[in-house]
């Protein structure tokens, strides 16, 4: 049977009016319930960064592991975050006085720094960021913790304010070791490094249960 020329037109466009139009992607919508836990949200942090609000551009930015490393690593964003996934609620701290309780996403430090391959002699790992802020642990802190770089907080992408590419959630500790905007991980044997709060006075282990300040 022949099909007739106006059948034919009229199959194709009811064939393209039936085409699946390009998705559109829809702001994301935070969580702030899970598996029972309620959940902070985004807006209740203070936002009180040393040098303000800092704008990260993905495309050049890189991710350094220094240091006393076998070889020295610069991840771009999708390779930070093409390592093994993982998530957890762990409340922040700050010792102004506020607190949150967030559902983080990110990556393991131990498996970003073990792609460096790590010196017997360090000790000690500094975070560096954008805005020059450093804060450092015990290297230890970070191997025998399930320590994270989370670019995910209540399932939505971090947003500039909040630290992206990346915040380290350093549990146990106080908001001030919980670097945002990180862009180096530097492998150290100098334990009496201080970063930017610490040389302030507050305590070099930020522990939550240990004392806030050091120094007079
Ligand atoms: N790079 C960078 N990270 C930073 C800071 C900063 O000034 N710069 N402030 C710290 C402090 S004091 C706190 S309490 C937490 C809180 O996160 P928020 O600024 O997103 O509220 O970020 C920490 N991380
Ligand atoms: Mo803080």
């Amino acid at each position: 049977m022949q099909v007739k020329p106006v059948i034919m037109i009229l199959l194709l466009i009811l064939l393209v009016g039936c085409t699946p139009k390009e998705i559109k992607e829809l702001k994301a919508a935070e969580v702030r319930d899970y598996e029972g836990e309620k959940l902070g949200s985004l807006g209740d942090f203070r936002e009180n960064s040393i040098k303000g609000v800092q704008h990260v551009d993905i495309d050049s930015y890189r991710l350094g592991i220094t240091g006393l490393v076998e070889e020295p690593q610069s991840f771009t964003y999708e390779e930070v975050i093409s390592n093994q996934r993982y998530s957890k609620i762990v409340r922040i701290y700050c010792v102004e006085g506020w607190d949150v309780n967030i559902l983080w996403e990110g990556v393991l430090v131990r498996d970003l720094i073990s792609k460096a391959g790590v010196m017997p002699q360090a000790n000690t790992i500094i975070f560096h960021a954008y805005d020059g802020y450093t804060t450092s642990f015990p290297l230890n802190y970070v191997m025998d913790n399930e320590i994270i770089i989370a670019y995910k907080m209540n399932d939505v992408t971090i947003p500039p304010e909040r630290g992206f590419p990346f915040q380290l959630v350093a549990e146990d500790k106080w908001g001030y070791k919980w670097i945002k905007w990180i862009t180096g991980i530097e492998l150290s044997n100098n334990t009496d490094y201080r970063g930017t709060w610490e040389s302030a006075g507050y305590n070099n282990l930020g522990s939550l249960e240990g004392p806030k300040f050091e120094r007079g």
